[in-house]
């Protein structure tokens, strides 16, 4: 099978929230593989119980998606307990690094490291996870200086509420009022040796372009979950899922801590709740990997990987891409 644009790029596992790298001249997608149960939902996220990773690759744009099998499984994990969620992928210092969230044995989501010779893995967790880290969804840009940064953090199901005030309130579900700031992602600085934050996560703040805060009520452009930061022209691109409102947007940054600026949509609502993606240049052309629910006929926690190209304009802004025009 080869892979189309906006068409799933596995069909025999369900895939969702890919990460996708080029490494070693090939393009390297990392997923969370969604179980296939028949199990309730809810909005704390239960029904996203998954239990290991597969790592896929593509030769090139278009080839067949090859699965090189269980990554990582939560059994060989030692701090973790359930629900392993979105990851991401770096490579520095000779090594690949798996970053992962998942729960904890007291049922707090943080997030881990796992470290591998291959893009393809199979990863070797660290004994704990990493301290000082809470939340969801890791994205680690690994900047053109070496600098490496973590991004990170998800509404709901993913905590950030109880992080509210800098120490963790497991009762504390309600984030600010609808007029106050918006919660952002979290960022920082990883050590040297990718295992650890090299300084204590802070909050970043998204504006519209008059510099004001968007507001915790705004969610067609608030943060939710999902971040995703690259470059482009010099300029940091911060994406993530704005959750109720389902799409995925954008905001940049001559800082890759921020503030950063709005700037629109980049891809519209998709079938299933969640939307989550990343962004990578492979061979001279830009990508947006997403996924949606079509694959299980719709079911939010049955999702399937896909990608598109993306454009840029002349004046850096994306076009938004909607996904079932043809
Ligand atoms: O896949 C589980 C969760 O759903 C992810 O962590 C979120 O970003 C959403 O896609």
């Amino acid at each position: 099978m080869t892979t189309e644009f906006n068409q799933p790029i596995v069909t025999h596992i369900y895939t969702a929230d890919p990460s996708a790298h080029v490494f070693e001249g090939k393009l390297y997608v990392y997923p969370s593989h969604d179980l296939d149960h028949d199990g309730p939902s809810n909005d704390n996220g239960d029904q996203y119980k998954m239990e290991d990773y597969h790592v896929l690759s593509l030769d090139g744009i278009g080839a067949e998606a090859v699965d090189h099998g269980e990554a990582l499984h939560l059994r060989d994990v030692p701090w973790a307990s359930s629900q392993m969620w979105a990851p991401d992928a770096a490579y520095k210092n000779g090594k690949y690094y798996l970053f992962f969230p998942a729960r904890d044995r007291e049922g707090v989501f943080r997030i881990g490291a796992a470290t591998s010779e291959s893009p393809a893995g199979p990863f070797k967790a660290e004994p704990d996870y990493i301290p000082g880290s809470f939340s969801i969804d890791p994205a680690v840009l690994v900047d053109e200086d070496g600098e490496a940064y973590m991004y990170f953090g998800g509404l709901w199901g993913g905590q950030l509420e109880k992080w509210q005030s800098g120490e963790y309130e497991p009762e504390r579900t309600e984030g600010p009022a609808a007029g106050e700031p918006a919660l952002g992602p979290r960022v920082a600085k990883l050590s040297e040796d990718m295992l650890s934050l090299a300084e204590e996560a802070s909050e970043i703040s998204v504006v519209d372009e008059e510099g004001s805060p968007i507001l915790a009520g705004d969610e067609d452009r608030r943060y939710f979950e999902g971040p995703w930061v690259h470059k482009y022209r010099g300029l940091y691109y911060l994406s993530y899922s704005t959750g109720t409102t389902h799409k995925l947007v954008y905001a940049t940054s001559p800082d890759p801590k921020g503030p950063f600026v709005y700037r629109g949509v980049i891809l519209t609502p998709v079938v299933g709740w969640t939307t989550h993606h990343s962004i990578v240049e492979f061979e001279g052309k830009w990508y947006l990997f997403y996924h949606d629910s079509s694959l299980s006929g719709g079911v939010n926690h049955k999702r399937c990987v896909k990608y598109a190209e993306l454009h840029y304009r002349e004046d850096g802004t994306i076009e938004t891409i909607h996904p079932y025009e043809a």
